[in-house]
């Protein structure tokens, strides 16, 4: 049958069971707009701003494991994307990006809002593609959600000319989903016996546990090993908060518990992590008296920041049912007594009053196991991880590779829209609000009742907080201008409440949740909170600042 170009594109779609796209028209994708004007299988989502688009299909697929799909038109469209793909890159996130470009004829002739995005995005992008070509398009996209899902997953970017959307070809009804199994290596004999041999075995868990939904097989495994669980911060969702096996956070903003036993296990087992320097501190000081058995489905990972012992590949998962079929049932009362009494430490410290851990503990007590939790980025960020009681399932949705400020509300939107009787809380600073607050009109238009809490020190607080530290106070630029947060958030239909103490924002939070409106409630908080503990950059894991003085 014949079919145009932009037809195709949502024949592939609906192929790869794609129901929500997020989207921004323009120029060169009016042709594929118009081919979805009639479509009723799948809804779009109309951002105020392409980057918000961005996160917001990096928000989806976070939340529902799903492949999020973004939309914009050449030129700025494009490049307003490459932060959302970028972030999604280093967070390992399956997203296609589609985006128009000028007809083929005016390609590489500075023509009005040509960009070469396929080159712009090429180091931030598991594979991206130039369609010229009609006849392309079905190939190209079953390849491009394969690649985006299969093995450690990852954003994808297909640049389609708008003559190659206003062409008609035959369409084969290809573009099926085929998601490839990633191999398996598993060397399980030499694993259970270095298990085995361990008297003080510590488990790391990243990201790539969430990413492969094996937080119950983690769960498991820890119990029957007997060994302490450190996450990371992409990690952090991946083993229930108040268990007595966890240890919290490892590296720069980690627990004294997770630190010290790092510096003194004789076995690390890393599931999912890839040992980034917020992680390790100095690395030839790292873990340097254990063991270390990598597990990760990508091979580029083993070995690359930190040398290991053994490594197992491919699907978590699958890798760690069959370890916990094989694995020893163990006891490491003597240990595990070791890393309490640091842990110690860890429960004086965090259980300081402090306003941004009573209000992030108040929200967790309101919030059930359906809820994503999703961070800008900055002190809140680091506060929630480590304040945050995760419950079994949760989601965390944080950008922990790139840091992007601005994050935060779009990827709330896009968990909202896939999760739509879930709860999405979102957390922000008053720097990282200021600057994708615009899509609180997305919020609105769409109805998503999104708690936004909005911590505001009235400062850039980590920047601050390392000017403090590490620059003698001087505190340059990192002042911000106190803003009418809930006046502006009200002219765009939100609810909203100001908040200046720990029993205010309970019954704001209260009032939010009836509201089942989009909400912000701006709490002020103190102009020289810190996140503690802190290990200075560069330096070892045990040269850990537990507070102030
Ligand atoms: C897009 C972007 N620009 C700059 C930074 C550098 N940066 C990291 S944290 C931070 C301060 C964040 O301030 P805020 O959002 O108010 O959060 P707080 O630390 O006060 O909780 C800055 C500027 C960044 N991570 N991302």
């Amino acid at each position: 049958m014949k079919m145009t170009g932009s037809q195709i594109v949502v024949e592939c779609l609906k192929k790869q069971n794609v129901d929500k796209i997020f989207g921004y028209p323009g120029g060169a994708v009016i042709p594929l707009f118009d081919s979805l004007y009639d479509e009723d299988q799948i809804d779009i989502i109309v951002p105020a701003h392409e980057q918000g688009a961005s996160h917001a299909a990096d928000g989806y697929a976070r939340a529902t494991g799903k492949i999020g799909v973004v939309v914009a038109t050449s030129g700025p469209g494009a490049t307003n994307l490459i932060t959302g793909i970028a972030t999604a890159y280093m967070d390992s996130v399956p997203m296609v990006a589609i985006t128009g470009n000028v007809p083929n004829v005016l390609l590489g002739k500075d023509s009005f809002q040509e960009v070469d995005i396929v080159g712009m995005t090429m180091p931030v992008t598991k594979h991206n593609y130039r369609v010229t070509d009609v006849n392309q398009i079905e190939d190209v996209f079953e390849e491009a959600f394969d690649f985006a899902k299969s093995g450690r997953p990852g954003p994808v970017l297909i640049d389609i000319t708008k003559d190659a959307f206003i062409r008609d070809c035959d369409f084969n009804g290809k573009g099926e989903s085929r998601v490839q199994k990633a191999e398996t290596h598993l060397p399980l004999d030499e694993i259970v016996k270095t298990i085995n041999e361990a008297k003080k075995p510590m488990i790391f868990t990243g990201g790539g546990v969430v990413l492969s939904g094996a937080d119950d097989e983690l769960y498991t495994f820890a119990k029957k090993i007997g060994a302490p669980v450190a996450q990371s911060l992409m990690g952090k969702s991946s083993y229930p908060s108040d268990d007595e096996l966890s240890t919290g956070m490892v590296g720069m903003h980690g627990t004294k518990g997770s630190n010290m036993a790092f510096t003194h296990c004789d076995l690390l087992i890393v599931c999912g992590a890839r040992f980034s320097d917020r992680v390790t501190g100095n690395p030839k000081e790292f873990a340097k008296h254990a063991k270390i058995i990598q597990i990760d489905i990508d091979p580029a990972e083993i070995n690359k920041n930190i040398a290991t012992t053994l490594h197992a590949m491919g699907d978590i998962k699958e890798i760690l049912s069959k370890l916990n079929k094989a694995v020893p049932e163990k006891d490491h009362h003597e240990w595990i007594a070791e890393v309490n009494k640091w842990k110690a430490e860890d429960i004086e410290q965090l259980s300081a009053t402090h306003v941004p851990k009573e209000i992030l503990e108040t929200t967790a007590d309101a919030m059930g196991e359906d809820t994503a939790i999703v961070t800008d980025v900055g002190q809140h960020q680091i506060w929630t991880a480590q304040y945050y009681h995760f419950k079994k399932h949760n989601k965390f949705l944080t950008s922990g590779g790139l840091g992007t400020m601005g994050y935060g509300l779009g990827a709330a939107i896009g968990a909202q829209v896939g999760m739509p009787n879930g709860k999405v809380v979102h957390v922000t600073g008053d720097g990282s609000f200021r600057m994708n607050m615009n899509e609180m009109a997305t919020a609105v238009r769409y109805n998503l009742p999104i708690i936004t809490v909005l911590m505001d020190n009235n400062t850039l607080g980590m920047v601050r907080q390392w000017q403090t530290l590490f620059y003698e106070s001087r505190w340059s630029e990192t002042n911000l201008p106190q803003l009418d947060f809930t006046g502006i958030a009200n002219c765009y239909g939100y609810f909203t409440k100001k908040v200046t103490t720990v029993e205010e924002y309970k019954v704001a939070l209260n009032e939010a949740m009836d509201s089942n409106k989009p909400a912000l409630i701006h709490c002020v908080i103190d102009t020289d909170a810190m996140v503690l503990p802190i290990v200075p950059p560069g330096k070892p894991l045990n040269k850990i600042i537990m507070d102030r003085n």
